[in-house]
């Protein structure tokens, strides 16, 4: 397997050097500067591939395009926006980049109430609490159907926690609810975070799977056509937030949007910690299953808690049996060979990881500390290593 990282552009405190330093071969980036669904040119993904070459490093993995809002909902300027999307596929493929990865999460990206969750090593790791999400839905925020979207007694479990919150907490848990998280490339605010909720307001999920299917059945041909594989980020929680339809967060959604289009180069990115974050996906089965659609692999473990919450735990602890996730991707990866396909390698990165050792402390983009996913980089070609030793 292709071992990546991903590297937030020229401003990430954790460098190029690092990703190297780690053992990394590929960078998983993007132009996170064109981000609000303007055609990515080409000459700025040439210079930004130039840079990561003159790192001695391969740009392997476009993460992501964002797929603006309008394009979600089918309003506004959405057709001059597929337009730009399809152009900014093509000037990936013009710098080499075979693979897209994208997600389809109405609003907000991934989600987190805790980003520096103390772990029993006295590292930290990030976290979601079903409780905070329902204080803050609920009693902050006050979506007007908030009420009817979560249980009795986590409302009143809830009730408890936000009087025992200080304000401090209470404008830290809304920072990282709407505010700004890695790769969440809009930044709202409580009203306009109302607003935006708005949209969204006669969007069932069916309709929400429509859009996406419709805007598959118009990026996929222009994947196909440039050798582009796509590879959609499943929804980070796996379940509804905040009214929204979710439609990527299991394997009867993976199954159904494969099935949509069908297409060599409409794929998936297995990330191991958001379907797993939802006790229904069975990892490895959906790893042999979608074996022939996974394009890249996110390898990042999460224990789940009693209520329905859950952290990020070490990349081979937690709910995930990783060891033989990695050994369906890589007997993939021998069919493929088999096929006598040059792209037979699937990319993985480490994702997210513990702040710990040198991370303590130091600023860096939460869940993409050095030291965590270089130890966990490291733990999963442990894994690689003694599979290719033993197969
Ligand atoms: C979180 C990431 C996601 C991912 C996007 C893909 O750390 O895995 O934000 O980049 O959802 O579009």
């Amino acid at each position: 397997m292709k071992e990546t990282w991903r590297w937030f552009g020229p401003d990430d405190p954790v460098t190029l050097a690092h990703a190297r330093q780690a053992g990394a071969t590929g960078i998983v980036t993007a132009l996170h500067q064109i981000n609000d669904g303007r055609a990515w040119p080409r000459e700025e993904v040439m210079k930004r591939k130039a840079l990561i070459e003159a790192a001695g490093l391969t740009w392997s993995v476009v993460e992501s395009i964002i797929v603006h809002e309008d394009v979600k909902t089918r309003t506004g300027n959405f057709r001059k926006l597929i337009d730009n999307y399809k152009a900014s596929i093509r000037s990936a493929a013009a710098a080499g980049i075979r693979v897209v990865c994208y997600n389809f999460m109405a609003i907000t990206d991934w989600t987190r109430t805790d980003l520096e969750f103390v772990m029993p090593h006295g590292g930290t790791a990030l976290r979601f609490d079903i409780i905070e999400l329902c204080a803050y839905d609920v009693l902050i925020l006050k979506r007007p159907a908030a009420e009817q979207d979560h249980p009795k007694a986590r409302i009143e479990t809830a009730r408890l926690r936000l009087a025992a919150m200080s304000e401090s907490d209470t404008a830290r848990l809304e920072r990282n609810l709407i505010e700004w998280v890695p790769a969440r490339e809009f930044v709202y605010d409580r009203q306009s975070f109302r607003r935006m909720l708005d949209t969204y307001k006669e969007i069932s999920a069916e309709g929400f799977r429509a859009n996406l299917f419709e805007f598959l059945g118009e990026i996929v041909p222009v994947a196909e056509a440039e050798g582009v594989r796509l590879a959609i980020h499943p929804d980070d929680p796996p379940f509804p937030i905040f009214g929204l339809p979710r439609v990527v967060s299991t394997a009867a959604d993976a199954r159904a949007l494969l099935a949509a289009q069908p297409s060599p180069s409409n794929g998936l990115t297995l990330c191991t910690g958001s379907y797993g974050a939802n006790g229904q996906n069975d990892l490895v089965g959906m790893a042999k299953e979608f074996a022939p659609a996974v394009h890249f692999a996110h390898l990042r473990n999460v224990t789940r808690e009693p209520d329905g919450s859950f952290h990020e735990a070490e990349h081979l602890g937690g709910d995930v049996d990783m060891v033989h996730v990695v050994a369906a991707l890589k007997a993939e990866e021998r069919r493929r060979k088999q096929e006598g396909r040059a792209d037979w390698e699937i990319p993985l990165r480490p994702d997210h990881g513990h702040a710990i050792v040198d991370d303590i402390g130091k600023k860096t983009n939460p869940g993409y500390s050095c030291i965590g996913r270089l130890k966990g980089l490291a733990e999963l070609r442990g894994i690689m290593r003694t599979l290719d030793a033993l197969t």
